[in-house]
């Protein structure tokens, strides 16, 4: 090869699956976006999205500098201009109204980058206010608390183990199009297919018959929202037919009688009706997933972002406890990485505590140090002490992720001071003063502080930078450890620390600070830096393994079946029986994924987004010609808290009583510079769900299942 052209490996940054990617350059120029081949957990798979990174390297959209409003322009600063305004903006706001006049959200992109995984927390921590918000609470919060009170950390979430199991049942997940989450396995479909392929069964319970049902050996449709009684169900058929089995478990779990208790008032006859699920059916998951030896169930935000999703997850963790398959090969496992996060505290999860403090205006708690983020319109429009006055966002764009978006929207207009940390001027940032945007993902290096922890295998990967950043570009934990510093206040020995901690950080840099990191995992030489970097697919270290009781952090170091908060939830959940979920509107609208979507915002890659309309109210026939609706036509479609114009996609894939739209659109808003997507804006789903719809046990948004009306659009 000629000395310009050369292949380097790297780590997808986009979504959970975490692909190994071969990217070829010509002098600096991206020419080629591979799977590669020899990455041990990916094994050359990759998705559309992986392609388009050379799009987001080469926007001219991007931004490539900081940048300060002036009215309705933006005008190139300095970095040290940037920080500056930053730090006086944040510094002001404070002075003025008190600590917590100040808000700070990190969006998902967080969790993607090293450099703000190691950065970002300390910073939301120096700003010392009580109004700090993450996606956390629109995604998978109720994982977090579900884990907390059964395994005492809210990172310790089991992984389907899927490359041995028999058996996968899956409560409201779509991984054949969402490549999987909380739980790491590029190439899922592979694995999927492979369960088939051993004569294993796959079966989905979802409102929609997605691509992932399509792949499976059943489906069912179940009625949003509903999940908890059909979890109840399966576990009272589980006790009432003598088919626990928990084996080794038994030795360190508490609560069986209770938990048998507690199910018993759910017998599938009873909650049938609600669920929409057939009663044998709900019997027979039963029965599947007890008699079959490597079976495990598993949900994800189709039963976390619902109005029940701290008991979802509670429940699904129960009935793999129960019937023995957790911490077994080919049921819900735990990875152990060469690298923990379990000792940091903060953003995506934290350390566990809850409710050490409430949102002024709502009361909801706290978790982990953050707040839901559905209370943060409320917190900024609602007047008194303590009433947010400025904000600082990371990677996140909550007009278009959050429940009743266009209401945030309307409050950012109103801020005294917004500063983002971000590339892009998108329907989020757009209201920012200033914008200090980062380095973006092949620009920066890589090792995955998050996704190992949740990975079907064991492997460790460092990643160096794949092309330079421009001159004078910095990286987020750059920009995120001056910030810190700076705005470190309560005393000089604080400030000190974290000026150090910035100063030890640009000697060191990334590799350097993983060097110390890994030098102190648990497989030893076999993951050192050196090792890593002679190993540039990443090093296989082999399937998962069982890891209890020694890693439990509950402290009679015991799994607890049911611990007392869940319990507590179960009248709301009872009462569900009887009624539906209040709102105003007769059809449940719930969310999708599109392969070539990343949440909102890759949207500016023609390649992602030109052809199919990706935008359709999906809608079961019987509820179209009830209302007079037809395939392509317009319907306008209004909940408690908007009301948007979609075009009508008649379908039987979609429960009836259903309709479905995705998330993440809606590009069109003044002042958005993002040529693209602009010109694909689509609507926003997220301005009709509702901020005051949420799991009241862990306070994160329901999204799935808002009531709706839909009629023909004038
Ligand atoms: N292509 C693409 N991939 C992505 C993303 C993306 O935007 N685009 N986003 C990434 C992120 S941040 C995440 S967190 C993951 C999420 O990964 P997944 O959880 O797999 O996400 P979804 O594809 O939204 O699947 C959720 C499913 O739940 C169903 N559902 C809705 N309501 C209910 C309900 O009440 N009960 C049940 N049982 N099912 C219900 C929906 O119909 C849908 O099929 O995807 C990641 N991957
Ligand atoms: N109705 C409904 N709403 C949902 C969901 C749903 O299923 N239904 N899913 C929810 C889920 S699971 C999630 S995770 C959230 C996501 O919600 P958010 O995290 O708020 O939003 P994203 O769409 O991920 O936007 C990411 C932002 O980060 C910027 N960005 C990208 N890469 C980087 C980077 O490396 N550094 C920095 N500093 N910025 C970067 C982008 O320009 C963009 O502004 O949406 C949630 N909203
Ligand atoms: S599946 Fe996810 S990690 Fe893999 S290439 Fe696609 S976006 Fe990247
Ligand atoms: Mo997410």
């Amino acid at each position: 090869m000629p000395p310009a052209l050369r292949t380097h490996y790297a780590t997808c940054p986009l979504c959970e699956a975490s692909c190994g990617l071969a990217v070829t350059t010509d002098a600096g120029v991206i020419t080629g976006v591979r799977g590669d081949d020899a990455d041990p957990l990916s094994r050359g798979h990759l998705c559309p999205k992986a392609v388009a990174l050379k799009d987001l390297h080469e926007d001219p959209d991007r931004l490539r500098h900081p940048v300060k409003r002036v009215g309705d322009d933006w005008v190139r600063i300095s970095w040290a201009e940037a920080i500056r305004l930053t730090v006086d903006g944040i510094r002001g706001v404070q002075r003025r109204h008190g600590r917590d006049a100040l808000a700070v959200y990190l969006g998902n992109p967080t969790v993607h980058s090293l450099g703000a995984m190691l950065f970002a927390p300390a910073f939301s921590k120096a700003l010392r206010t009580r109004n700090r918000y993450s996606a956390t609470s629109v995604d998978q919060l109720p994982h977090h608390l579900a884990s907390l009170h059964a395994f005492g950390h809210p990172l310790l979430i089991p992984v389907p183990d899927l490359d041995r199991t028999d058996c996968w049942i899956i409560f409201g997940a779509n991984p054949a199009v969402s490549n999987g989450s909380l739980m790491t396995a590029p190439d899922v479909k592979r694995r999927l297919k492979g369960i088939v392929e051993r004569g294993g069964e796959v079966i989905v319970l979802d409102p929609r018959r997605t691509e992932t049902a399509d792949l499976a050996t059943a489906h069912h449709f179940i009625r949003p929202g509903t999940d908890a009684l059909a979890l109840l169900a399966m576990l009272q058929v589980i006790f009432a037919e003598g088919l626990v089995r928990m084996g080794r478990l038994a030795e360190f779990t508490d609560g069986l009688d209770a938990l048998r208790d507690a199910c018993a008032p759910f017998a599938p006859e009873r909650v049938s009706p609600v669920t929409g699920v057939p009663a044998d059916v709900l019997r027979e998951l039963a029965r599947t997933l007890a008699r079959t030896e490597r079976a495990v169930i598993y949900g994800r935000i189709g039963v976390s972002t619902q109005d029940f999703g701290g008991l979802c997850c509670w429940l699904i963790n129960a009935l793999n406890i129960v019937t023995g398959h957790l911490d077994a090969p080919g049921g819900a496992m735990f990875a152990r990485p060469a690298v923990s996060i379990m000792r940091g505290g903060g953003a995506y999860g934290g350390a566990g505590r809850v409710g050490r403090w409430t949102s002024r205006v709502r009361g909801l708690p706290e978790f982990a140090g953050e707040l839901p983020v559905a209370a943060l319109a409320e917190e900024m429009e609602t007047p008194g002490a303590g009433q947010v006055r400025g904000l600082v966002t990371h990677a996140g764009n909550p007009v278009l992720s959050t429940p009743n978006g266009a209401r945030l929207d309307r409050a950012l207009a109103g801020l005294e001071f917004f500063a983002a940390v971000d590339f892009y001027i998108n329907e989020t940032t757009r209201h920012a003063h200033v914008i200090l945007p980062p380095t973006a993902g092949l620009e920066r290096d890589h090792y995955d502080l998050v996704f190992h922890t949740l990975a079907v295998r064991n492997t460790a990967k460092w990643s160096p930078a794949v092309v330079s950043p421009a001159a004078g570009a910095r990286h987020d934990w750059q920009i995120l450890a001056e910030l810190t510093w700076r705005v470190t206040s309560g005393g000089i020995i604080r400030r000190a620390k974290a000026w150090a901690r910035a100063m030890t950080a640009e000697v060191l840099g990334l590799r350097g600070m993983m060097r110390h990191a890994l030098a102190r995992s648990p497989y030893g030489s076999r993951v050192s830096m050196r090792a890593l970097e002679r190993a540039p697919h990443g090093v296989d270290l082999g399937p998962l393994e069982p890891a209890l009781p020694a890693g439990l952090r509950t402290e009679n170091q015991r799994i607890q079946l049911a611990p007392a908060p869940m319990l507590a939830d179960l009248p709301r959940l009872a009462a569900r029986l009887d009624a539906p979920p209040a709102g105003e509107g007769d059809l449940l609208l719930i969310g999708r994924r599109d392969l070539r979507s990343n949440n909102s915002w890759m949207a500016n890659s023609e390649r992602l987004v030109r052809g199919v309309r990706r935008c359709g109210l999906l809608m079961h026939p019987a509820d179209a010609s009830a209302r007079g609706l037809v395939d392509g036509g317009a319907a306008c479609v209004s909940s408690r808290t908007g009301a948007v114009e979609a075009v009508v996609q008649v379908t039987d894939a979609v429960m009836p009583g259903v309709v479905c739209l995705p998330h993440g659109w809606g590009h069109d808003r003044t002042g958005v510079r993002l040529r693209v997507a602009r010109a694909h804006a689509g609507i926003s789903l997220n301005d009709l769900t509702d901020d005051h719809r949420l799991d009241a046990l862990s306070g994160n948004a329901a999204f799935n299942g808002t009531p709706v009306r839909a009629r023909a659009a004038d």
